[in-house]
């Protein structure tokens, strides 16, 4: 069911819409900050456990549980980190927020930090993304001149500073503990976790890493009360709670990105915020929320194995009509991810896209483990031997066992999502890569936009 709100997006699209001015007069900018520091820190991170926010980042992990996971160290501080390197390819979601709400994320900051311990926090944001870095240093600039950030925020006596950190243009500084490693100047390679980085972070310090769009939502989320805001989602029964940006992008007539509240189905993201798929033509699949989330077909439906599973209220229907949430998704074989589904019409190749793919994930691998340098260029060779008619059945066959020996056997997530994308090209369009081995098709007929030659 579409219920649209606007906590996030009230100010989008109003003339300085940026400004603390606005932030103040639309949506009582800084009143949860001001609510927050009158609390226990203890009572912030309840409050937070019961939002049920689900982080936005892609892992869907529950926020307010992350945040209790920081412990007081007796000789170290505690960061925040906020996690604005949005890379994945078919999501802008926190690009608009940053434009257009950059005070909601400072905001978010101070409580954020106030919950977990820590007087800083670092936002690292993608450097691409000029306009967004603008927009919150001079949202930082105008909070401390108005007594918000810095020293004594609204008069207490916690201090709390925001610091702006640029990435370099790297797809895997979003995975959290590369992150924390070009934010300390090193190279942007992912740690092994454990330690996670609650218990060894930036600096080697206790540190929370949150997506942008998560700590953004919680000024207006502690604002109505965690158990309110988590029934705003027809998800709360599976905490999942609250309203989230959704981006709907790829062949759809009006691709962009609404807030509502959790629990919109593809159906609905698809034909009724995105005005239908392009040319009208049918719709041949989806990849739910970024790159790394394996492709739904639109003909699939559902198999819940057992009466006590989530999926079984959906059990025999169409996967377009499945609510979008973190374990409704899972539910399906796939994820929710960012949340910005990319739309693929019929006509379009699904051997191509899965070498589009295949490309880009060749190319951002870090190289720290074997099975994910090696095995996705390997992924990205052999698809493009199938494409130009050189590769036989068992290389296809081989695709899986290259796809298969990078799962769980890699640094950290990204070889999953190279991995994971792949399988489901091959699990779900094997008949489109046999018809190519085949030579009943070529690459020159071959295209990523129906409709278009
Ligand atoms: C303490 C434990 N902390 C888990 C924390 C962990 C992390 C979060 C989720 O991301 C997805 C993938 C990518 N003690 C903990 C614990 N945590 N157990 O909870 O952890 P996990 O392992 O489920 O996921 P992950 O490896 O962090 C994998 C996507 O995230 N991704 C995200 C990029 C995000 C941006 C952005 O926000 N701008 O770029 C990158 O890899 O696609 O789906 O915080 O520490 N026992
Ligand atoms: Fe680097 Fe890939 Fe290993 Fe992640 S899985 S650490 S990106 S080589």
């Amino acid at each position: 069911m579409i219920k649209p709100v606007n906590y996030l997006s009230k100010v989008y699209g109003i003339k300085n819409g940026w400004s603390l001015e606005v932030y103040e007069r639309e949506v009582q900018g800084y009143q949860a900050a001001r609510k927050a520091l009158r609390m226990t820190p203890a009572q912030v991170v309840d409050e937070a456990k019961k939002m049920n926010i689900r982080g936005r980042g892609g892992a869907g992990f529950p926020m307010g549980i992350k945040w209790s996971f920081m412990k007081p160290h007796p000789t170290k501080p505690a960061y925040l980190v906020i996690n604005a390197d949005e890379g994945e390819p078919g999501t802008h979601k926190d690009r608009t927020l940053m434009e257009w709400n950059p005070h909601a994320v400072v905001e978010g900051c101070i409580i954020g930090c106030y919950g977990i311990g820590a007087h800083v926090a670092y936002i690292y944001v993608r450097d691409e993304l000029h306009l967004s870095k603008e927009r919150l240093w001079g949202a930082i600039k105008e909070a401390k001149a108005k007594g918000y950030l810095g020293k004594n925020p609204f008069g207490t006596d916690y201090p709390v500073e925001v610091y702006v950190h640029t990435g370099a243009g790297a797809y895997i500084c979003g995975e959290e503990t590369s992150l924390l490693n070009s934010l300390e100047g090193r190279r942007g390679e992912p740690r092994l976790k454990p330690p996670f980085p609650a218990q060894a972070g930036a600096f080697g310090c206790p540190t929370t890493v949150n997506n942008l769009e998560t700590i953004a939502m919680v000024p207006a989320a502690l604002l109505m009360g965690g158990d309110a805001y988590s029934q705003l989602s027809a998800l709360h029964h599976l905490r999942d709670g609250g309203s989230r940006l959704y981006g709907i992008n790829g062949h759809v007539k009006n691709p962009k990105v609404v807030e509502l509240a959790v629990g919109v189905t593809l159906r609905e993201l698809i034909y009724d915020i995105g005005g239908g798929v392009t040319g009208d033509r049918p719709l041949l699949a989806v990849i739910p929320g970024g790159s790394s989330t394996p492709v739904l077909r639109a003909d699939e439906v559902v198999n819940a194995p057992d009466e006590k599973a989530p999926l079984h209220p959906w059990h025999g229907q169409s996967v377009l009509d499945v609510p979008l949430g973190v374990d409704t998704m899972r539910g399906l074989g796939t994820m929710l991810g960012t949340c910005c589904a990319t739309v693929l019409a019929e006509g379009t190749c699904p051997v191509l896209a899965m070498e589009n793919l295949m490309q880009f994930y060749r190319h951002e691998s870090c190289g720290q483990c074997t099975p994910c340098r090696e095995g996705g260029a390997w992924l990205f060779r052999t698809v493009t031997k199938i494409l130009d008619n050189k590769a036989n059945m068992q290389e296809l066959d081989n695709l899986h066992d290259i796809a298969n020996n990078i799962m769980g056997n890699t640094i950290c997530a990204f070889g999953e999502g190279t991995a994971m994308p792949a399988l489901g090209f091959l699990q779900k369009f094997r008949k489109d890569f046999e018809a190519y081995v085949r030579g009943e098709r070529t690459r020159a007929t071959a295209t990523l936009i129906p409709g278009v030659s």
